[in-house]
Formats: structure tokens, C-alpha cells, sequence
């Protein structure tokens, strides 16, 4: 078969420090466009001569076409065999547990996550390395490096495979092998958790509902949750991978899953529910009238995961990122294990996790996960808490409830500002930054600046530093902010501000969070005038 090598111009493929590359759907359709970036990423990684891969995606649009594509192109560039989920379908997690399993040599994840798809949405392509996770720093570096030099890929002309067909196909000398999406995903968890234990939970009518949004994880959460577990048929909703995901918005969180939580505060709520985003790797944990933070859920799962038989020997340590709460460290310090505080990213837990330095890892963005894959994992997190309630036999509100009188209450929230314009965001953060240093101090709406700093991180196993993570502000009253811009969005810029304020009055427990917030709220505020300056008067999103 014929290598054809077609001649082509640079792009600006993926800002140096992304761990993937998400742009408008039309973008990733334009002539050249993916190819120009899978070449840069096979160049990248030392060429693909006799290796092999593992690919799928979130069954977004355009997800069947760029794998085609991306086939013909490993071929071309000499790989010899390529794992692909059947239909194309193949979760984040999912997809880490068939690098590890059998042992690829990395893989390609088309998802652009929680963003929107369809042809007027977003797509998205990320490169794995062996060891299953998000490609570090100095990958992803070397693939922007190449993608502003390459003059060339190169793909060979053959028909498409059939991926609707498990089993072996050949394109030209390397071999297509389609995969069951969802089997060596299934063999993980069945090694984890009891379920034998969520079975007979679920069998003495604990009622939940998992709300797939249209997106990757339906075909897993009705395999395992109603045919294995045992849960009636419809306990999963919107289960179906759509291409654009129904036109909603694959975030499992308060305002993109209203539907779910609706039914959670509603007299007719069953006892839990649970929501998974785009590619399955976030979570969103809710119990009948209780929404759990990603912040909270962390904490309680590395309180309680010994519950659960595969972290029955405990756990080494708890890894979060920096804008995560602080509940989790308060477990860890009770239980006398290490605790981290990584930048945002789930590819900063990675040499964590390889190096058994950290199980659990966390992101207040609805992302947690073990060592058990290199990605956060939303169906597991669900398993997990599934798992504890098997044991404890109580109600997630229970469970909280008794955590926070434990531990204290870290009282959490996150607004964003979607959309905004680029300048306007940079100048509130650039303008803050360079205040950090005068901050220290001074009173803000009766809250106290202990500390500020743009965090740095500096990777306790290979050394490397990454800086500009974050500005932070701790306050005296046991109170802490954090402000950074989004790096996953493609228009405009996105401004996160992380609020939290610890509680250990049990008399104070129960607030609403954005009223025990408030002042934390309006110390932000009076600091960075943000609202004034950005025209906005409230978030797009509070979680
Ligand atoms: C967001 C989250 C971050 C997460 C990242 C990828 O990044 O805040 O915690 O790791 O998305 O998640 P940012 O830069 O927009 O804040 V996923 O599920 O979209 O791969
Ligand atoms: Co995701």
C-alpha cells in the first residue's frame, strides 16, 4: 500500500503545557488540521515504528472520522497493531485501563471532555503514555515543539475499517483490533469492589439513578450498575452516546445536571445518584437531599476506602489538587498518611501514583480516581461510594453529616465566568499577581490575608517545577481563595474563583455554602473588583 506524504504547513497544535488539544469541532475538521497534530504527536513520541496503540474517544461528533483517519495515518506510519473500542467508544478511564492492561505503547483519546460536541461544539485529542495517564509536561512541550515545524504527515489510502466488528481486521500490514469497550474496564472494577455487597444492597431496595448525560459512560453504567449489579432497568438515564451528547452539556454538576439533582431534592428521590461528564472521568455524587462536593466526596472516599476490598490494606497516601478543598489532608492526617497538593491536572498525579507515593487523587472539578488507572475515573468513584454504603448501611446524608462532625466542614464553592473577554481576565489576574506581595496583612471585608502566592510545584519524584498554577490567598479566619484562568475552554477566557472556609461549630454545620461563603465572596470582591471589571454581575456557574 502506498505511504502518501502530504505537504503541509505548521499550526499552532496545543498550547506547551495542555495535556490535550481542544478546539471547535470546525477547527478539527479543517483540511489537514488533525492530521498536522497526530503527526506531530507519532513524531513527538519517537515515531510509531512497530508499536502499539490504544484509540477511542467519547463518541462525540467527528469521533468516528478522526479515528478512521488516525488509523490510516499509524499505518502509515508504521504501527502494528491498533486497539480500538468497538463503534469507535472508548471512556478516559476505560481507555487508561486498556493502555495498562495490555500493555500499549500509549494511546489517542478523542473527547474534549465536559465541553459541549456536535458540529458547532467542541472536539478534542489527547495522547497517553504507556503507563495510561495524561501525557507530562515535557511530552506534551515536545508535541507543540513539532507540530510548529512539520512540513509533512503521513497516511496511506485504503477503505475504512469496520468498528462496529470486534475482532481482528488488517489495514495494510498492521492489524485493527476492535475492542468491547467496556470488558477490561469491568474486569478492573470487578477486582476493586464487592459485588457481591452493592448486589444484595441494591437486592434489599436501595433505589439509585445514574445520569449518563448522553455521553461515553451509558454503555458502561448499564453493563456493570444494571447488569451485573443488578439495578432495574432505568436506573440508568440518558444512557445513550449521542453526538452531540442531546445538546446538553456533558458537565455532571448542579446547573448542567439539573435533571438529576431535581429529582435528588424531590420527594421522590431515590437514595443516591450519580452523573458522569463527556468521557466518563469526572463524578458528581448525590444522595436524597444532599449534594456532596468533589472536595467532600474525595474526603470521605479516603476516609472510608478500606471498606472497599482492593484498598483494604489502606492507602499510602491522598493526592488533591491546589484549589481542592482541604478536607481531604484532614483525613490523612488522622489516618498518618502523606498528603500532596498537586497543580490542576490530572497528569500531575501520575509519578504519584507510579511512584506509590498516593491511591487516591482528586480535583475539585468532579474528578477522583486511585491508582488503579493513570485518569480519573467517574464510574469508580460511584462504585466506591456504592461500595462504602454496602458497608455502612447508611444514607449519604448520614455519611456527611457524620464526616463533618469528625473532621470539621470545609465549606466549598467555585464560580465561574465563562465567555469573558481574554484582556479583561488577564488584566484581573496579571493586576492581582503583582499585588500578591503587599497583600499580607491586609483586611478585606473583615477577613485577614495571612499568605498570597502564585503557586509553584515542584514534583517530589522527578523534580520538575510548574509554575503559575494558581493565585492563592489564605486568610487568617481559617479561609482561603484561589483565582487562576481556565486552560481547557476555546473561546474566550474562563476566570475560576475557589472559595472555601473551614467550620468545625457543630452548631454551624449546616449552612447554605454560598451564604457561609459570603464573606470569603466579598473579600474577592473588594480585592480584584473583578465583577466590575469583567461586566459581569454574577458567575455562569456556581458548585
Ligand atoms: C478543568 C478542571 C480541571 C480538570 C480539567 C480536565 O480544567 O478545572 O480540574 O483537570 O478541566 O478535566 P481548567 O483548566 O478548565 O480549569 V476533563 O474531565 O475536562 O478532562
Ligand atoms: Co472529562
Amino acid at each position: 500500500m502506498d505511504v502518501i506524504s502530504v505537504a503541509t504547513s505548521p499550526i499552532e497544535g496545543q498550547k506547551p503545557g495542555t495535556s490535550g488539544l481542544r478546539k471547535q469541532t470546525r477547527v478539527f475538521m479543517e483540511p489537514g488540521f488533525l492530521e498536522n497534530f497526530v503527526q506531530s504527536i507519532f513524531d513527538a513520541v519517537g515515531g510509531l515504528q512497530d508499536k502499539t496503540l490504544t484509540l477511542g474517544g467519547d463518541g462525540r461528533y467527528f469521533n468516528k472520522r478522526a479515528i478512521q483517519t488516525i488509523l490510516k495515518m499509524a499505518a502509515a506510519n508504521g504501527a502494528v497493531r491498533v486497539l480500538v473500542g468497538q463503534n469507535g467508544i472508548l471512556s478516559t478511564p476505560a481507555a487508561s485501563a486498556v493502555i495498562r492492561a495490555r500493555k500499549t505503547d500509549g494511546g489517542l483519546i478523542l473527547s474534549a471532555s465536559h465541553n459541549p460536541g456536535g458540529a458547532d461544539g467542541d472536539f478534542g485529542l489527547k495522547y497517553n503514555i504507556p503507563a495510561g495517564g495524561p501525557a507530562p509536561e515535557s511530552v506534551t512541550e515536545a508535541i507543540h515543539r513539532r507540530s510548529l515545524e512539520l512540513t509533512e504527515y503521513r497516511i496511506i489510502e485504503t477503505d475504512d475499517v469496520d468498528l462496529s466488528l470486534c475482532g481482528e481486521q488488517q489495514m495494510d500490514r498492521m492489524t485493527v483490533e476492535v475492542i468491547d469497550p467496556v470488558a477490561i474496564y469491568a474486569e478492573v472494577m470487578r477486582g476493586l469492589f464487592d459485588f457481591d455487597a452493592i448486589c444484595a444492597l441494591i437486592a434489599s431496595g436501595f433505589a439509585l439513578r445514574f445520569d449518563a448525560m448522553h455521553a461515553v459512560t451509558g454503555p458502561y453504567a448499564t453493563a456493570i450498575l444494571e447488569g451485573e449489579l443488578g439495578a432495574p432497568v432505568g436506573s440508568v438515564m440518558n444512557g445513550t452516546p449521542l453526538p452531540d451528547f442531546g445538546g446538553g452539556h456533558p458537565d455532571p454538576n448542579p446547573v448542567y445536571a439539573k435533571e438529576l439533582v431535581d429529582l435528588m431534592m424531590s420527594a421522590e428521590a431515590p437514595d443516591f445518584g450519580a452523573a458522569s461528564d463527556g468521557d466518563g472521568d469526572r463524578n458528581m455524587i448525590v444522595g436524597r437531599g444532599t449534594y456532596v462536593t468533589p472536595s467532600d466526596s474525595l474526603a470521605v472516599l479516603a476516609a472510608n476506602a478500606h471498606l472497599a476490598p482492593g484498598y483494604k490494606g489502606g492507602l499510602s497516601g491522598v493526592a488533591r489538587s491546589m484549589p481542592t478543598s482541604r478536607a481531604a489532608d484532614r483525613v490523612a492526617a488522622k489516618l498518618g498518611i502523606a498528603a500532596f497538593e498537586t497543580p490542576t491536572g490530572w497528569k500531575f498525579f501520575g509519578n504519584l501514583l507510579d511512584a506509590g507515593k498516593a491511591t487516591l487523587c482528586g480535583e475539585e472539578s468532579a474528578g477522583t480516581g486511585s491508582d488503579h488507572v493513570r485518569e480519573k475515573d467517574g464510574l469508580w468513584a460511584v462504585l466506591l461510594w456504592l461500595n462504602i454504603i454496602a458497608v455502612r448501611r447508611e444514607s449519604v446524608a448520614d455519611i456527611m453529616k457524620a464526616h463533618w462532625r469528625e473532621y470539621g466542614r470545609d465549606y466549598y464553592s467555585r464560580h465561574d465566568y465563562e465567555g469573558i473577554d481574554k484582556e479583561a481576565a488577564e488584566a484581573v489576574t496579571g493586576e492581582l499577581r503583582r499585588r500578591l506581595p503587599e497583600l499580607p496583612g491586609q483586611r478585606f471585608a473583615g477577613l485577614t490575608v495571612a499568605a498570597a502566592d502564585d503557586f509553584a510545584y515542584e514534583d517530589p519524584v522527578d523534580g520538575s517545577i510548574s509554575r503559575g498554577q494558581g493565585l492563592r490567598l489564605v486568610f487568617a479566619e481559617n479561609a482561603r481563595t484561589v483565582l487562576r484562568l481556565s486552560g481547557t475552554g476555546t473561546v474566550g477566557a474562563t476566570l475560576r474563583v475557589y472559595l472555601e472556609r473551614f467550620e468545625d461549630d457543630p452548631a454551624q454545620m449546616a449552612l447554605d455554602p454560598q451564604e457561609a461563603l459570603a464573606p470569603v465572596i466579598a473579600a474577592v470582591e473588594e480585592i480584584t473588583g473583578l465583577r466590575t471589571r469583567i461586566g459581569r454581575d454574577a458567575p455562569d456557574v456556581r458548585t
